[in-house]
């Protein structure tokens, strides 16, 4: 009998709830459906949550404690991690440890973390990958509202008339919630959707106007909004007059660095008349939402963007209400929760912070902390620099692959080699950050583990076990309290499950938190005496869930909407945001931007999504996306190999030519690392500059050069075993079904690192120097590889389904050799990951069919009617063929 267990997905922070039907739990076999009564995607699910059924396998688990490179149990790997800390700090002190984090924590992990390092350690070193994500609006927030609290849900994207879309590729980042947004725009078709993004992404599809801003100038843009709002008289005056101050500052700076609509278009790389209308629209809308992600965040001015973009909801007195309010999109599943329990190096807790010598005393006195940090810690950058120069010498990585993600990233790898102790706790044996790792601690994962995350709308969810948790796997909370405890704080630690931490977390956000103290947003202390079994069926609810007069018991949609705020005087801040140039521009070494960001099917540095055959195939390759008249410029063709480098590193890619990005701008994807690809990390180019107030990397905005790059023997080889990529110039791994696909291009050829069985069939051509070759075993087809002087051209998809199949007669063997596939058996590159739906067949259909809408290609091949993700991409397909 399947058993159902409710739980959360593992990936964005859209968090939608999954019903999990669990067929086997020692194989890790489950069904994964969307849980239709969860309010965040009401049974909808994407690709990647789709998928995750196919990502829980042991494949590339880390199952054990290693410590210097031997297995060891838990006993031992504990001792060793607890001497280790004691012995550097009892030499250097606290602040020479550090501990670095993940918004994909849970809640009850990044609490017990927290704890640790702030009240017991002694050292407020602690910082997240959250600084790489959302770092610029919690400060953006808190300049704005006193604190960190997001004031709108998302039925509210529903419910406006103007969705303003800025920095945001909805559609492949926040897939479900682009759903619901193009399900609300076609019910009400006056709904307005803006899109401001230097490229033309798939979130344009629903767009009735895209602005493609050059990059960095969105402060010019939202500042010239305020001053066109006010010079229009729009204007809520009651509220700005009531409810905030320092407007005048606001508009006095807007005034100076923007002036005029004819500046900001010319400043911003738009057309005048383009800004117009937005500004337009957004004026005499009352039901306006904006909602953003990193193509702000990710900014030398990310705090400053999300500021300009407040102040003109400020304004309006557009905050909190039904359909109109500023909404931030956050990025990762526990990003939110996170901020809650106070994970960055300049928070304390549970909305606390530093600055105040009574929150320190307060939290100080909660946790009976032996040794209180008393002032704010390194941020991530920081921190990876403060570890090369010697000044922390422990650092413990939990939930981040660093390595891949960081800007800078050789620096960061020279860092970690250097580094004295270097402990990571993951799930995942090999990654490019365990690489360094002097001791390696297994964690439980997705579907092992049980707590809680928060959604990008304060909704608070449960995530479940699926399975008992495999070899000597742990939760992240168990392994933190385990090594609390041998550093003598058992008292603090002790532990029985995640219920009995987040109680203690719930219990903190509400102590001493009345009118009296300094009140304070996060408040979930009527969350604070759940049983264990109350916690297990804890419904998903939006904080603040609190008796007190302010919240209220059952969570509360909107906040702000009376218009008091968390500043010492109730009122919100209006911040004066000038534009100015503060990123590395272009010279005539490098004449191009890069920009980085996501792709639809793959999940950051690719440790799980990379596992699933399906999620592999609708982009299998790094590549860098070049406008065409750059290309030209700098001679590259679709499909030619780039040289990209920057002042801090160099990789190789494989063009794709668009006419969406802006010229001068160059797009490639954060996903690929060391471990799957050889010359496609991208995070080794980025620059390391960081937001003045965030300290949030400037990941969108870094000079480039483009090379062309020639290799004179390619070969696409694929195989049921994985192939040590080293040799190789150019390699990517890419997940098939059965095993593993590699693209692999060099200078000479590399035939002879590659083993092809005994049972072989081969075409070799002196002259031209193509091989082909198959090789089976008892019929069973174990290998593939076609190679050449020219790049390899032949339906990958066909031949990796070749090796579904059982029984080869002779005449199917020599069709497979010449790597044709016959008249209708070829797929293509898969456009529908759910249903498998490639390329070629969806473009087979519309020709026969004369089909002219994503509709009718999904009644005729179920291609985009499960996560719909993908119907951009048919549209487009349409349009071309059509
Ligand atoms: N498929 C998928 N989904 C994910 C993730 C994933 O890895 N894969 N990760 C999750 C996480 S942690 C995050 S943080 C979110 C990120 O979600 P998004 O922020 O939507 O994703 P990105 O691709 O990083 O960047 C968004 C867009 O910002 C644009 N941009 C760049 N510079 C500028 C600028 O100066 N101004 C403006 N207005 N736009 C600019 C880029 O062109 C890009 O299209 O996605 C989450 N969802
Ligand atoms: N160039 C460029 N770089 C970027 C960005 C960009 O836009 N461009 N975006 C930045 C952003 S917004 C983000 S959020 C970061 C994300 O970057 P990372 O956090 O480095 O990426 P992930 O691959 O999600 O890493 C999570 C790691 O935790 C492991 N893991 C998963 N679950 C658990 C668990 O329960 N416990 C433990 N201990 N480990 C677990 C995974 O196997 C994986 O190794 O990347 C940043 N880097
Ligand atoms: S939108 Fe996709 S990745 Fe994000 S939570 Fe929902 S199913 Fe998971
Ligand atoms: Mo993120």
């Amino acid at each position: 009998m399947a058993k159902t267990v409710h739980t959360t997905c593992a990936y964005c922070g859209v968090g939608c709830g999954i019903t999990a039907e669990v067929r086997n739990p020692e194989l890790h076999l489950v069904d994964i459906q969307g849980n239709e009564n969860h309010p965040a995607n009401f049974g909808r699910l994407c690709s990647k949550g789709s998928a995750l059924g196919e990502t829980v396998s042991l494949e590339n688990r880390l199952l054990t404690p290693v410590v210097d490179g031997e297995k060891v149990n838990w006993n031992k790997a504990l001792d060793e991690v607890v001497s280790r800390l004691h012995r550097t700090i009892k030499q250097y002190g606290p602040d020479s440890v550090a501990l670095y984090g993940s918004g994909q924590l849970l809640t009850e992990d990044y609490y017990v973390a927290n704890k640790l390092m702030k009240g017991f350690i002694g050292s407020a070193n602690i910082d997240t990958n959250s600084r790489l994500c959302m770092a610029s609006t919690v400060a953006g927030h808190k300049r704005a509202f006193g604190s960190d609290t997001v004031p709108n849900c998302y039925e509210d994207l529903e419910l406006c008339d103007l969705l303003v879309l800025v920095g945001s590729n909805t559609a492949w980042c926040h897939p479900v919630l682009f759903q619901r947004i193009r399900a609300a725009k076609q019910q009400q078709p006056a709904m307005k959707v803006v899109v401001i993004d230097p490229r033309k992404t798939d979130t344009c599809d629903i767009a009735d106007l895209h602005l493609s801003i050059k990059s960095g100038t969105d402060v010019a843009l939202f500042a010239g909004l305020l001053l066109d709002l006010s010079v229009r008289g729009v204007m809520d005056a009651d509220y700005v007059g009531q409810h905030t101050t320092g407007l005048q500052s606001a508009l006095k700076a807007a005034e100076d660095s923007v002036g005029s609509v004819r500046l900001v278009a010319e400043l911003c790389g738009l057309k005048s008349t383009d800004v117009e209308t937005f500004y337009q629209w957004f004026a005499r809308t009352d039901k306006t939402v904006t909602a953003w992600s990193q193509g702000v965040n990710q900014s030398v001015s990310g705090t400053d963007k999300v500021n300009a973009i407040l102040n003109c909801h400020l304004l309006t007195g557009r905050i909190g209400q039904p359909g109109s309010g500023p909404l931030s999109l956050t990025g990762q599943p526990n990003a939110m929760g996170g901020r809650e329990v106070g994970g960055l190096a300049n928070q304390l807790a549970a909305h606390m912070d530093f600055s105040d010598m009574d929150d320190i005393d307060r939290v100080r006195r909660f946790w009976k902390a032996a040794n209180m940090a008393e002032k704010p810690g390194r941020t991530a950058v920081d921190l990876f620099r403060s570890i090369e120069k010697g000044d922390i010498k422990f650092i413990w990585i939990m939930g981040t692959n660093p390595l891949v993600s960081m800007p800078d990233a050789s620096q960061c790898i020279a860092a970690l080699a250097q580094c004295p102790t270097v402990v990571v706790s993951d799930c995942i044996e090999k990654t490019d950050t365990s690489a360094y790792a002097d001791i390696l601690l297994p964690a439980a994962g997705w579907s092992e583990k049980d707590g809680t995350v928060t959604n990008s709308e304060r909704r608070i969810s449960r995530q479940k076990a699926l399975f008992p948790m495999s070899g000597d796997a742990r939760p992240d909370w168990w392994i933190i309290s385990q090594v609390a405890a041998r550093l003598g704080f058992s008292e603090a630690f002790d532990y029985s499950g995640a219920s009995q931490i987040f109680c203690e977390h719930a219990a903190l956000s509400g102590f001493e938190n009345n009118d009296s103290c300094k009140r304070r947003g996060f408040d979930i202390s009527a969350l604070a005496c759940l049983t264990e079994s109350d916690y297990d069926q804890l419904e998903p609810v939006q904080w603040p869930v609190s008796d007190s007069q302010l919240s209220s018991p059952s969570g509360r949609k909107r906040l702000f909407t009376d218009g008091i705020f968390f500043t010492e005087d109730r009122r919100a801040r209006f911040i004066p945001t000038r534009f100015e140039w503060q990123s590395n521009q272009t010279d005539s070494h490098y004449p191009l931007l890069l920009n980085t960001g996501r792709i639809r099917d793959h999940w950051h540095t690719m440790t799980r999504t990379g596992l699933s055959a399906r999620l592999s195939q609708h982009i299998d390759e790094p590549f860098i996306e070049v406008h065409p008249e750059d290309a030209e410029r700098f001679s590259l063709k679709e499909q030619s190999f780039c040289r990209v480098s920057s002042a801090f590193g160099t990789a190789v890619l494989k063009v794709r030519l668009t006419t969406g990005n802006r010229q001068g701008t160059v797009f490639a994807p954060m996903h690929w690392n060391r471990s799957n690809s050889r010359s496609g990390a991208i995070g080794s180019l980025v620059n390391p500059l960081t937001d003045p107030f965030s300290r949030q990397p400037d990941f969108k905005h870094t000079p480039v050069k483009l090379e062309p790059c020639h290799f004179n023997w390619h070969c696409v080889f694929l195989t049921r075993k994985k192939l040590d990529m080293q040799a190789f110039t150019y390699a990517t791994e890419i997940r098939m079904e059965q095993g593993f696909r590699y693209e692999l291009s060099d200078n000479r050829s590399m035939i002879e690192y590659l083993n092809p069985g005994e049972d072989r069939i081969d075409y070799r051509d002196p002259v031209s120097g193509v091989v082909h070759c198959a090789w089976f075993d008892e019929n069973v087809l174990q290998g593939v590889l076609i190679a050449g002087r020219q790049s390899v051209l032949c339906d990958r998809s066909w031949l990796q389904k070749a090796f579904l199949k059982r029984e080869w007669t002779v005449a199917q063997r020599w069709q497979l050799l010449a790597a044709v596939a016959s008249q209708g058996e070829g797929e293509g590159k898969t456009v529908c990951t759910c249903f498998g739906v490639g390329e070629r067949s969806i473009c087979r259909a519309i020709v026969s069919d004369g089909l002219t809408e994503p509709a009718q290609v999904g009644i005729k091949l179920k291609a985009g009617t499960h996560c719909g993700s993908c119907i951009p991409e048919i549209g487009r397909l349409i349009r071309s063929v059509n």
